[in-house]
């Protein structure tokens, strides 16, 4: 059911950030007949060079150069972009004058007429986000997908037309303001140690992803990574309905080899997975999630089982680039954090040699050194982090550094051995280098293929 929107006309809003998130922020304020005024931290030239066509369309009244009070307290209503930390001083003098503070999940509740899944956790978020979505459209469904997937929410309220149902991705950040928001199914992946730079500890951060849950209420369902012990026990806690999936065989959703059974109604279903993109341990937790979510949502085991099995992998995510003499190179840019890596490793039995590093965000190394004692050959660490890894890392494994994506797949060439795997995997965000995760898992594959290009030549092959 529709509540009154937090935004009508003549509100006085002013948005924290102009980014993807607050570019459609003004969009919707715009819309709903707002007076709008935005604030951004980058400098004045740059902020006028890269936004000033959309200040120009919008015509909204900004500052740049950072966030001044003054300028913000003219406004009744801040919409914070994910990026903008809440533990900013000015956002509490803000709320001490009175002004109200929402991100976009805040402003969306009660405006979704349609069943909603969002889709949390440390890892798979954007991958499971995906795939309910397309077992959701696999079974009729016009389907929003957005979040911190890429296509914020403003986008759905902007036109809410014809969507059956919304998906949508939530991140942590997203989470620290998220208002009355209560998502018919929430999906809890897993929670590992990300963002600490931020959000303090592993305790907060796991209290932040909790909130996902924090308003629904009966007929909802929560669908919780039964393996994760961090996951179980904040989960307990819960007073509603609640899923689990994972290998115990009290889950509802169980994952037996590369089967997925579920216990539904006293009922039994089964999916079989093998052959699939998503025949192995990462994927089939992330199969297992999905499919709980879209049978809650009427999907029939069929729909599910032919969605599933036509499911293709994003890229960035140990997504295979090529063989080299005889080595197999792996693109898993997409592994911002330790957990990731654990999963990328475990997809491998040995030999891996592995590119790692980039910019810190407050994660604990020494997290992944039994797996790299067990499974890693040589680490080539690149970016910020790399002294960090070194220490964490040295006298469990042989280290090499990297000034340069070049040199580092260079330097893992000259190592590799038939039968091994060069894995980019690398626990850190890309920015110290990079744009994004997605630049950096690019930079990689031209690496590796023009190594492959080279390497045809010295073998007289065109
Ligand atoms: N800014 C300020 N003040 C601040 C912080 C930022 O003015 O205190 C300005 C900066 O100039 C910046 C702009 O705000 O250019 C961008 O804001 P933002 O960092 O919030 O990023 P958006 O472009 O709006 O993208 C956000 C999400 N970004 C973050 O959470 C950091 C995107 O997730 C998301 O796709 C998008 O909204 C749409 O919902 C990215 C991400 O890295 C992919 N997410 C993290 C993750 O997945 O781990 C949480």
């Amino acid at each position: 059911m529709k509540e009154a929107k937090m935004i009508s006309s003549g509100t006085k809003v002013a948005i924290l950030g102009l980014g993807i998130s607050g570019r459609a922020a003004v969009q919707y304020a715009l819309q709903c007949g707002a007076l709008v005024r935005v604030s951004d931290n980058r400098a004045e030239q740059r902020f006028v060079a890269e936004e000033g066509q959309f200040l120009a369309a919008t015509g909204v009244t900004w500052e740049a150069g950072g966030h001044t009070y003054d300028f913000l307290r003219e406004a009744e209503l801040v919409l914070l972009s994910p990026g903008v930390n809440l533990a900013l001083p000015l956002i509490k003098s803000l709320q001490d004058g009175g002004v109200q503070m929402a991100g976009e999940l805040a402003v969306a509740a009660g405006q979704l007429p349609v069943p909603v899944v969002a889709i949390t956790g440390t890892n798979g978020k954007t991958t499971v986000t995906t795939l309910i979505g397309e077992l959701l459209s696999a079974s009729g469904k016009k389907v929003f997908v957005g979040g911190n997937i890429g296509t914020p929410l403003y986008e759905y309220l902007c036109r809410p037309e014809g969507y059956d149902a919304v998906v949508v991705e939530v991140s942590s950040f997203q989470l620290e303001s998220a208002g009355n928001f209560a998502p018919n199914v929430g999906v809890l992946l897993n929670i590992t140690p990300d963002h600490l730079d931020r959000h303090g500890s592993l305790d907060e951060y796991g209290r932040v992803k909790m909130q996902l849950f924090a308003r629904q209420k009966e007929g909802d369902l929560a669908v919780i990574n039964g393996d994760d012990a961090l996951c179980r026990t904040l989960a307990a806690e819960l007073s509603g309905e609640v899923q689990t999936f994972g290998i115990r065989d009290t889950a509802t959703a169980i994952i037996e080899d590369t089967l997925i059974r579920l216990k539904l109604a006293g009922r039994s279903e089964e999916y079989p997975l093998a052959g699939t993109a998503l025949a192995n341990s990462v994927g089939l937790q992330n199969s297992a999630a999905a499919i709980l979510a879209a049978r809650r949502l009427g999907c029939t085991p069929q729909q599910v089982l032919q969605g599933l099995r036509e499911f293709r992998l994003l890229p960035h995510r140990i997504e295979f680039v090529a063989e080299v003499s005889g080595v197999a190179y792996y693109n898993d840019s997409k592994a911002t954090n330790t957990g990731a890596v654990l999963g990328a490793l475990e997809q491998f039995s040995g030999n891996v040699i592995l590119i790692a590093g980039g910019r810190d965000k407050g994660d604990d190394y020494r997290l992944l050194r039994e797996a790299v004692a067990a499974r890693v050959r040589q680490l080539i660490v690149i970016g910020e982090a790399a002294v960090l890894l070194e220490k964490a890392l040295a006298d469990v494994v042989a280290i090499l550094p990297a000034k340069s994506m070049q040199e580092a797949v260079s330097l893992a060439a000259g190592s590799a051995r038939p039968g091994d795997v060069v894995l980019l995997s690398p626990a850190c965000a890309s920015f110290d280098m990079f744009t994004s995760y997605g630049h950096r898992g690019n930079e990689f594959k031209k690496e590796v293929l023009s190594l492959q290009t080279v390497c045809r030549k010295d073998r007289g092959e065109r």
